[in-house]
């Protein structure tokens, strides 16, 4: 089955230019004019739109089980709603409870995963350590394709790692040739403030972003780059948040260390103001961490993506509705954390990115989907369009609006952090490797039809490492042992 894609422009991370694309089965096979179509080929018209690579979410937990609920964004549904939204494939997380073997809970989110509807792949976490965690990255690094391992430096009492199993596992990492992921925000710190400002009577959801200030998430980013730098190996800062994290990521990658920033769709766009609405569940659907942040935060971080200091975008998609919101109506450290965005994150980075002047649409592509691909080491199979890649393809219109909705949305939630908000630039066909899963407003997405995609290891940039000078020469001191003197 052959699919032929016309009169569009074809918008890689290098460029621009106008460009037919031809696609057979899962791949697509040529790029250019005057191409050689096969008869019968089904063609798709991108008169007066982009052609780019799908959008790669670096960051999403579908049907994920925490705060004592589960997030009710499957993966099936969720990443059939990304298709709405040019999105064509996630990256999601194993999360082991600890003492939980990581091959055990591997294979659990595997099974999870079998429904989805488009391409996938796990960071898996890493929440506690003994022998058998050392044993298991290996495994998943050499026969799972696993290049990713996270580490929540927050939720203490639940899956926070300390300095120590930051060390351990980072070691691990580095004989792998495995990338570190954090969750950068001191958890012994947001335990103490949590506890404070509610014992001070801040019940409601204003007590989450008191409870967790920038110089919390800022503290954790620098400590976690710094036993990156000491032991030698990249790091990759998720949800990147606030100025004071950003200052930490700055500096090390000024310094040359190979450190990676990520920003969520929804830290560049909505402000702390969130939390002072009157409405209970308004202010509590607004619950993540890191929390939205106060505006010179989301200026920050735009000028961060602008200047290649932040590398991706993700949504961290973690879906919770209104009443599994509600679990913490008496208090605000029980409201379930996490929000939606799989199906708006290309929309909305488009508008406030591409027509608001600060991305080129190559940019946009950088920064939506080629970057991450680069980056976890799947990259030129995804993330853009070329000759022999998968035929994960977005026809984009940019001259088309809508406004986000819950009412519309096909994410499964019953609110939208961008409700009402109207962008322009919206997905008008998703191919998911080849084929067509969206088109004018209609999903076609199929249970099963997404694949788990193998990552490996040593990412080209592993050869590019700044090791710290300590490190470099360890030199012994030749010397005469002296008399003991019986003590
Ligand atoms: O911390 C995360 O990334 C997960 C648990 C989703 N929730 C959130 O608030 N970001
Ligand atoms: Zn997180
Ligand atoms: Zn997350």
């Amino acid at each position: 089955m052959a699919t032929h894609i016309v009169n569009g422009t074809v918008v890689t991370a290098e460029r621009e230019f106008r460009a037919d694309v031809l696609i057979e089965g899962d791949k697509i096979v040529a790029v250019g004019e005057n191409l050689d179509v096969p008869a019968g080929a089904e063609q798709v018209d991108a008169t007066d739109c982009y052609v780019m690579p799908g959008g790669i979410d670096p960051h999403t937990h579908m049907q994920l089980p925490f705060m004592g609920t589960v997030a009710s964004e499957d993966f099936f549904s969720g990443t059939a709603a990304g298709f709405a939204g040019g999105n064509t494939m996630i990256i999601d997380f194993v999360i082991p409870n600890p003492q939980e073997p990581l091959m055990a809970a591997y294979e659990k989110w595997r099974g999870w995963a079998e429904k989805s509807a488009g391409d996938y792949s796990f960071h898996v976490a890493v929440t506690w350590w003994d022998d058998s965690v050392h044993a298991d990255m290996g495994k998943l690094a050499t026969e799972r394709g696993v290049n990713s391992f996270k580490h929540f430096m927050a939720y203490k009492g639940a899956i926070m790692c300390d300095d120590e199993v930051l060390v351990n596992s980072f070691t691990r990492a580095r004989e792998l040739g495995a990338l570190c992921t954090v969750h950068a925000e001191n958890g012994e710190l947001v335990f103490r403030l949590q506890k404070e400002i509610f014992e001070r009577g801040i019940t409601g959801p204003e007590g989450h972003p008191l409870s967790r200030p920038p110089e919390v998430e800022g503290e954790a980013a620098n400590r976690a780059i710094r036993i990156a730098e000491v032991l030698g190996v990249p790091l990759y800062l998720v949800h990147t948040s606030c100025i004071d994290a950003l200052e930490a990521l700055t500096r090390a990658r000024l310094e040359g260390q190979r450190v990676f920033g990520e920003c969520l769709a929804g830290h560049l766009l909505i402000d702390d103001s969130v939390y002072r609405k009157k409405d209970w569940n308004e202010a509590a659907h607004y619950v993540m961490s890191p929390p939205f942040r106060s505006k010179e935060h989301q200026d920050a971080l735009w000028r961060a993506l602008q200047s290649g200091m932040i590398q991706t975008t993700a949504t961290d998609h973690c879906c919770f509705c209104t009443p599994q919101k509600q679990m913490g109506i008496d208090d605000f450290r029980q409201i379930p954390n996490g929000t939606a965005g799989v199906e708006d994150r290309m929309g909305v980075i488009w508008h406030h990115g591409v027509n608001k002047g600060r991305l080129t649409p190559s940019e946009f592509v950088a920064v939506t989907s080629t970057n991450a691909a680069k980056i976890f080491n799947i990259f030129p199979r995804k993330g853009t369009i070329a000759a022999g890649a998968d035929a994960d393809v977005v026809v984009w219109d940019p001259k088309v609006s809508r406004t986000i909705s819950a009412k519309t949305h096909h994410q499964k939630i019953d609110f939208n952090i961008f409700e009402g908000m109207e962008v322009t630039g919206v997905a008008r066909t998703t191919l998911s490797r080849g084929k067509v899963v969206w088109h004018d407003g209609k999903l076609s997405a199929e249970e099963g039809a997404g694949r788990y995609v193998d990552r490996p290891c040593f990412a080209p940039y592993w050869s590019a490492q700044k090791t710290t000078n300590r490190l470099a020469e360890p030199t012994k001191v030749e010397r005469v042992r002296p008399e003991v003197e019986k003590s």
